[in-house]
């Protein structure tokens, strides 16, 4: 096995569109704590690099749904879920963010390099465009069902259920997510990295190269190879996103699965002066933690840009985990089926290792997996409270009522004694395998089995009936316990973090490194240790039930129409919802918009002025319906021009999770221009 000289961790940049969940942190960002933890416990040159993910459609999207700009978007999100991090102790060497200057220069250089090297082809090919929403239409922006396995709401770029990367173009009846409309193909200029032409480099460099790579992986990544790769266009026509550095490609940025790789490059160009070290010497080991829908981009595509390039390393491992449910569903953020990291902080204070734990216990690691509530209580009550924290409790406050809390000496030991300290050093040995193959369920539940063999030595040795009539055994049944609870801090500190600070400062004691686990003299006589607090409490039923009737209103079923109600967005402050102005209006005219089939364009009289709106309802009213009808709309929307129609403002519409849309109309007739509050 090759041995590095430094680790270079990169954990998957989310996008700055919305809060973080525990999907997040179950697929992503708690395996790769644990994993940086641990190498720094080692001692180990390791760097952790983490950014948010500002560019591309998920941002737009954003933005348009909630009439804000994505800058205010990414604002906002970069922020947040930037605390989250912080709150949950995901310790990045650096937090950084796409849409800053370092990451423009080096997404734009990268471009450069292999655009100079003459690696792109230049294509114009036929996109879909969106009439209705005058734009063309890529990524996230277009769905339809995928070719591969069937699903109906894959995106333009990526099915994510089957993880299959796309073209538009291969959706099978492919719609708008702007407009709803069937969009219509158009030609455009793109830029193509050949994929193609490192297909036989990538079946060597993974499937011969990489065999030790997790079997997720390893299997998605063969069976891509297998397809075939195409080349696949790495700019789009979008006004949010880095520009393509080249002349002549105004309106063009970079694709953002082309521009986030080369983030994890920019934030360490940011974070040090030595980022070539990390970047481009092969004694670096470079490790990608990501989510199953971001392996061909983190296997396929970015090896294939930093081999192009030719100065980079690759990837030395990228153990995908496959995603975490909800309550036997899949955690959705339109469906607000989520566990929001800002939120489960505000219910369970202080309680970021409970959650830490829970998720690491039942991480996605080979399949996906369930986050249940009552097994959150369940693993809190019976494994965190009981046995954990109920062996620390004991070993700590023996400590200090038998001995003024100043840790006794061993004195003669028994066989007993004896095969408790090897074992110490059997479960530290068996912990390490795992952590260095990924595998931290299987690591942290080795783990607490120090704190099941400690709880079962006090209970077995039962110092407390013994202390008056053997003080010289219950000095060596102390000691013991407290070298347990001494290794129970380094071993634990991967996965638990805020608990084994707080055991440290109880023990008084510094951090101990990882080659110091398994030792049975950590705490030598004489030292003085403090009285200990409650590392853990119990959760009561009342609490989960909150938790599980909060999750229940998200999907409030209407029991009118028996269609489940969309759930809220986010909310918004006052002084941006009176900066729209709703009126009432008359359509006074209607007709449908010529070579259109949801266009109608009506001339309405607002009060203010006679004016036209464009609006996508032909599908659901004929134009003589809505003749003399009144109506609500808003009237301060930005004019934009549909179909080459100068369209001012918008119809409002009221529209149920099954489809159905009926118009927004005063209860009674009142003058034109009425203000809508
Ligand atoms: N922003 C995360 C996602 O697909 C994506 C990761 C980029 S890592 C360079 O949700
Ligand atoms: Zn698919």
């Amino acid at each position: 096995m090759k041995s590095f000289k430094r680790h270079l961790i990169t954990s998957a940049l989310p996008y700055a569109n919305g809060p973080l969940h525990i999907g997040h942190l179950a697929g992503v960002y708690v395996p790769s704590d644990i994993y940086t933890r641990y190498l720094r416990l080692k001692g180990q040159d390791v760097l952790s690099i983490c950014a948010s993910d500002e560019h591309g459609v998920p941002i737009t999207l954003k933005a348009r749904t909630e009439g804000i700009t994505p800058k205010e978007v990414v604002d906002r999100y970069h922020e947040l879920n930037k605390k989250a991090f912080e709150d949950f102790g995901i310790a990045f060497d650096i937090y950084s963010r796409t849409s800053n200057k370092v990451h423009y220069e080096t997404a734009s250089d990268f471009f450069l390099t292999l655009y100079n090297k003459g690696e792109f082809t230049e294509k114009v090919t036929e996109q879909y465009y969106d009439e209705e929403a005058g734009c063309f239409l890529a990524d996230r922006y277009i769905v339809g069902t995928c070719p591969q396995c069937g699903n109906e709401n894959a995106y333009g770029d990526q099915c994510e259920k089957c993880g299959t990367s796309l073209s538009p173009t291969e959706l099978i009846n492919p719609h708008s997510t702007i407009s709803g409309s069937k969009p219509v193909l158009r030609e455009t200029l793109h830029w193509y990295l050949p994929l193609d032409k490192y297909e036989g480099w990538l079946r060597e460099w993974i499937l011969e190269g990489h065999k030790e790579w997790k079997t997720n992986v390893y299997g998605q990544c063969k069976s891509w190879l297998e397809q075939g790769l195409q080349p696949r266009a790495v700019s789009r026509d979008l006004d949010w996103g880095i520009p393509v550095p080249v002349d002549g490609a105004g309106g063009k940025v970079l694709y953002v699965w082309f521009d986030a790789p080369i983030g994890y490059i920019s934030a360490t160009k940011e974070l040090t002066p030595e980022w070539e070290k990390y970047w481009k010497d092969p004694d670096t080991k470079l490790i990608h933690f990501i989510g199953k829908d971001n392996i061909v981009f983190h296997c396929i595509i970015f090896p294939a840009m930093l081999k192009a390039e030719g100065s980079f390393i690759l990837p030395e491992n990228v153990p995908a985990n496959e995603f975490l449910n909800l309550e036997n569903d899949k955690i959705s953020t339109s469906r607000n089926w989520a566990v929001w990291l800002h939120e489960y902080l505000e219910e369970f204070p202080g309680k970021q290792d409970v959650l830490r734990y829970v998720l690491c216990t039942n991480m996605p690691e080979t399949k996906d997996s369930d986050f249940m509530w009552k097994d959150f209580q369940a693993k809190n009550n019976n494994e965190l409270v009981a046995i954990l924290g109920n062996f620390v409790n004991r070993s700590l406050v023996l400590t200090n009522n038998y001995f003024g809390g100043i840790a006794p000496a061993r004195s003669k030991t028994d066989d007993y004694d004896e095969k408790v300290l090897s074992e110490i050093e059997r479960i530290r040995n068996n912990i390490e395998p795992s952590l260095e193959s990924f595998r931290f369920r299987d690591a942290l539940r080795e783990a607490m089995n120090l704190a099941r063999l400690g709880n079962k030595y006090l209970a077995d040795t039962e110092p407390w009936k013994i202390h008056k009539s053997d003080p010289e055994k219950v000095k060596t049944i102390i000691n013991i316990a407290l070298q347990i609870t001494a290794n129970l801090t380094i071993i634990l500190e991967p996965f638990l973090p805020f608990t084994t600070k707080k055991l440290r400062g109880w023990l008084n004691c510094g951090k101990f490194s990882w080659a110091e686990a398994g030792r049975s003299d950590l705490i030598p006589p004489g030292h003085a240790i403090k009285k200990p607090g409650l590392l853990f409490e119990k959760i009561e039923d009342d609490v989960i039930e909150k938790q599980i009737n909060k999750l229940r209103a998200s999907l409030k079923t209407n029991n009118d129409t028996g269609t489940t109600v969309i759930p809220p967005k986010e909310t918004v402050s006052f002084d941006l919802f009176s900066r729209i102005d709703i009126r009432t209006a008359t359509v006074l005219e209607a007709e449908k918009v010529p070579r259109t089939t949801k266009l109608l364009k009506l001339t309405i009289d607002t009060g203010i002025d006679t004016r036209t709106i464009v609006s996508g309802i032909a599908e659901y009213f004929q134009p003589d319906d809505l003749v003399g009808k009144q109506i609500s709309i808003v009237a301060n929307l930005e004019p934009r021009k549909i179909k080459g129609i100068e369209s001012k403002g918008m119809i409002l519409m009221a529209e149920d999770s099954g489809g159905k849309l009926v118009l927004v109309s005063p209860a009674e007739k009142t003058g034109n221009g009425s203000i809508i509050k």
